[in-house]
């Protein structure tokens, strides 16, 4: 995107001063981030949604308005919540022919990790999207929009893969057989948590949905909570989805697309600080259900998020941005190398949950 271009959408937002500058920011896989510069030096991130992956534009940036605003008033300093620049016209995004933008004022002083580089920042990712959880406990979940309908629904993701494999359009399936047979043997664990939920086992709640290592800010000198990010798949879902979801991502020493597997694995110690912090916050409202499943979450997401990183391969790498040859397959390698871990883990991960459920810890 030419620089004029968003800098002439970037003063489309009621900014302090002028846009003066804009580039591209972050490693997000969805949306265009930039970092815009006023001339009085306030600064601030513009995004282009990608609104193939989000058609529902409106619906989303009325979910991100009504969960920022009803968080600012649970915080205590502006900046712990996302906060949206609205246009000098009015309303929260901007539309023209090259897509939809939004502004938010930048987080100052905080950081965001694309692994974990010092155990305490996952231990205060916990404590953070615990906090989110609890926060938001009183918002009326039937509010918002499904954004993505099924987004975490593993059973609806199984047969988006099953449709990928047999459509082959990149003839890419004969290349990945053994990836494709480690996902088809889990099919009996995909319905697990959908069939929990429809026999009200498991209660809806205002989840993130996306919680991944990189979508919460910590205070650059502190390393503590300064504000979860990355709002766009804010919906009704399962407490799971999101714990899940962090392990996933952060439980694992090595990068989400590394090559070299034997750095892949899921580090036990760096589970056990996550579910410190995150029951430390949320734990009064889980039920033993949820509770329960914790473990099993950690290992269904990580499946989850493999089939769509295959399923993408296979299709041609038209969801996840990817910048190099096979990403998409490095990426999914990670994942099932972190199931088979945890899948050899499960016990270890289920006794540190039951410690860590209990009061005073
Ligand atoms: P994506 O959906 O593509 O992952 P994100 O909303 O997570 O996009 O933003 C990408 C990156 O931009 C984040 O990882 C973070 O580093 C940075 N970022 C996003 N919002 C802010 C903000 N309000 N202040 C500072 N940095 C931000
Ligand atoms: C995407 O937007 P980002 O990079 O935070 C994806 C998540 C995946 C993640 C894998 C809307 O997250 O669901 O878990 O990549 N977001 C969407 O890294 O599909
Ligand atoms: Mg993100």
């Amino acid at each position: 995107m030419a620089n004029n271009y968003l800098l002439d959408i970037a003063n489309k937002f009621s900014l302090i001063g002028n846009a003066a500058s804009a580039e591209s920011y972050g490693f997000g896989h969805i949306n265009d981030t930039y970092l815009v510069v006023a001339d009085s030096g306030t600064r601030y991130i513009m995004q282009r949604i990608n609104n193939k992956v989000f058609p529902n534009v409106v619906g989303l940036m009325k979910n991100i308005e009504a969960v920022t605003n009803f968080l600012s008033k649970k915080v205590s300093n502006p900046d712990e919540c996302l906060r949206l620049v609205p246009l000098k016209s009015g309303g929260v995004f901007h539309q023209d022919e090259s897509g939809y933008y939004r502004v938010y004022y930048f987080i100052e002083d905080a950081m965001t990790y694309q692994k974990v580089e010092e155990p305490i920042h996952f231990y205060f990712s916990g404590v953070a999207f615990g906090r989110f959880q609890n926060q938001l406990s009183d918002f009326p979940a039937e509010t918002l929009c499904e954004v993505i309908p099924n987004f975490h629904n593993t059973e609806s993701r199984f047969a988006d893969f099953k449709k990928a494999v047999e459509l082959d359009v990149m003839g890419r399936a004969a290349s990945v057989k053994e990836e494709i047979e480690f996902a088809l043997a889990r099919e009996k664990d995909v319905s697990v948590l959908v069939n929990m939920q429809k026999r009200g086992e498991l209660p809806l709640r205002v989840t993130h949905n996306d919680t991944k290592l990189n979508n919460v800010m910590l205070d650059a000198k502190t390393g503590k909570p300064k504000c979860v990010i990355d709002l766009d798949t804010v919906m009704p879902g399962l407490s799971l989805y999101d714990f899940g979801d962090s392990i996933r991502f952060g439980s694992n020493p090595a990068a989400e697309d590394e090559k070299d597997l034997s750095k892949v694995f899921c580090d036990l110690d760096l589970f056990e600080l996550y579910t410190k912090g995150f029951l430390s916050e949320c734990r009064e409202q889980l039920t033993g259900n949820e509770i329960k499943m914790l473990p099993f979450s950690a290992k269904m997401m990580t499946y989850e998020c493999g089939i769509r990183f295959l399923a993408d391969h296979l299709s041609g790498d038209t969801y996840f941005k990817i910048h190099r040859e096979n990403h998409n397959l490095d990426r999914c390698r990670t994942q099932f190398k972190l199931v088979e871990d945890m899948e050899l883990k499960m016990d270890k991960m289920a006794e540190i949950v039951d410690r860590h459920s209990k009061k005073g810890n």
